[in-house]
C-alpha cells in the first residue's frame, strides 16, 4: 500500500463553508485491501458542539467539518494526522492547515 496526499498543506479561513475541500489522501493498493480513513491527531472541537473542525470522508477527502471551530486556530498551523486503516497495516500521513483571519 502506498499512501500519498494531493497537498501537504492548505489555508482555510473562518468564513469558509463546511465541506470545503482541503486535500485528498490517495491510496494505491496492489492487493485491493479494504481500507478506511480517520483523522487521529490534530483535530479539535473548540465550540463543543460535537462537530470537529476537520473531517475526512470514506474516499480520503479532507474537508472543513465545522468552520466555527476555526476562529480559535488562527495563527497556529494545525497538523492533522490521517490514519489509513487496512487489514495489513495502518500507515499515516500528515496535512498542515494554516488558518487565516478574515480580512
Ligand atoms: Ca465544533
Amino acid at each position: 500500500m502506498v499512501v500519498s496526499i494531493t497537498d501537504t498543506s492548505s489555508v482555510a479561513r473562518p468564513d469558509a463553508q463546511n465541506g470545503t475541500e482541503l486535500a485528498q489522501v490517495l491510496v494505491f493498493d496492489q492487493d485491493d485491501d479494504v481500507f478506511s480513513f480517520a483523522i487521529t491527531a490534530g483535530n479539535s472541537d473548540a465550540d463543543g458542539d460535537g462537530r470537529n473542525a476537520f473531517n475526512i470522508d470514506s474516499y480520503g477527502q479532507i474537508f472543513i467539518g465545522d468552520y466555527n471551530d476555526l476562529v480559535d486556530l488562527i495563527g497556529s498551523p494545525v497538523e492533522l494526522t490521517i490514519e489509513v486503516t487496512s487489514t495489513s497495516f495502518t500507515p499515516t500521513i500528515s496535512h498542515f492547515v494554516e488558518i487565516e483571519a478574515i480580512a
